[in-house]
């Protein structure tokens, strides 16, 4: 059987195709390295996703506190008949991120005949399980994985699949953990793999009162909690870190003036530690800053997506608000 993306033979018989080219994960030594050494320390939110860190994370998602999914969820429930008049017959739905499987089979079943589903993820077995089970679910549908850091641009150039519209989907509002340059230049790169037509449906979290954010991600039951310090069990158990995690305590700030919300570690005591045998300091009361996640008014929505040259086309939101659906596509030439 051969690979219909990549024309490479393909070893995985369930998938309609699947590209092989495992892409080298970012340097977790390096970056958390380089992160203890900036004033003030900082590490980077895409090493919260291991094993435990995504079974955290869908713990989250469940939280009353976190309306964020629930929100999303619902707003797709009520959107589907608009989705399918929108997206057409035969459209190929392509994930960057290939995340939560209850959103993605939303949007395929409001669709009228969706042709295909491509999953990009740069955790190639993430992607693998995810889209079997996508294939074994839609036997109609040609599913597809692409095993890439979609953050350096889509690279689409082997998806031959003549059929309809392409829908990029990009829920959750994972934008919002992207800095505004990092935002721009990854809806840049969707930008740049889209022909006419394409459009790209892509979910934000909303600026709202400041206690409901906070509340969001420093819940009762302190699952949060346990989301951020898991990246210190990471670095200790992966790195030979030293941490102390029990003298670090989770701590989340609604930062006005940036629209975000900022995640912490702050210091209860003074700490000295290493990881891979390099020095570190922490004084009591400083802070690991792990996470943003920024929050959009529709106006910044949309002036964000005009700076990359798409038009907003269609934005659906929850009565109360909270949460926007987009629907993008490359704006009109003037
Ligand atoms: C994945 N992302 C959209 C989540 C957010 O809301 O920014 C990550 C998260 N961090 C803490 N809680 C949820």
């Amino acid at each position: 059987m051969h690979d219909r993306v990549s024309g490479r033979p393909s070893t995985h018989a369930a998938l309609a195709f699947y590209d092989d080219q495992h892409p080298p994960a970012g340097d977790f030594l390096a970056d958390v390295l380089d992160g203890f050494s900036r004033t003030p320390k900082q590490l980077t939110p895409v090493y919260f996703y291991d094993a435990k860190g995504s079974a955290i994370f869908d713990e989250i998602t469940a939280l009353p506190e976190y309306y964020v999914t629930r929100t999303e969820l619902g707003i797709l429930d009520q959107i589907g008949s608009e989705l399918s008049a929108l997206a057409g017959p035969g459209a190929v739905v392509i994930e960057p991120g290939s995340g939560s499987s209850v959103k993605i089979r939303k949007l395929l079943d409001a669709l009228s005949v969706p042709a295909a589903y491509v999953g990009l993820d740069i955790s190639g077995e993430h992607l693998e399980s995810a889209c079997q089970e996508i294939a074994a679910d839609y036997p109609d549908l040609q599913v597809g994985a692409i095993c890439a850091d979609f953050t350096q641009g889509l690279d689409l150039k082997h998806l031959t699949l003549e059929s309809g519209r392409r829908i990029i989907f990009f829920p959750g509002s994972t934008i919002g953990n992207f800095e505004p340059e990092g935002a721009r230049e990854l809806l840049s790169g969707f930008r740049k793999a889209m022909r006419p037509g394409d459009a790209v449906l892509i979910g934000a979290d909303r600026v709202k009162n400041a206690d409901r954010l906070v509340a969001a991600y420093d819940d009762k039951a302190g699952v949060t909690a346990r989301f951020n310090l898991n990246l210190i069990d990471r670095i200790n158990d992966e790195l030979g870190g030293t941490i102390d995690a029990s003298a670090l305590r989770h701590k989340a700030i609604w930062n006005a003036e940036k629209a975000r919300i900022e995640m912490h570690l702050i210091a209860i005591r003074d700490l000295h530690f290493t990881v891979s045998g390099r020095e570190f300091e922490l004084r009591e009361g400083e802070s690991i800053h792990t996470e943003n996640s920024h929050k959009f008014t529709p106006e910044s929505f949309t002036s964000l997506a005009k700076s990359v040259g798409f038009d907003v086309l269609q934005a659906w939101s929850d009565p109360a608000d909270l949460f926007t659906l987009h629907w993008l596509e490359p704006a009109a030439k003037a």
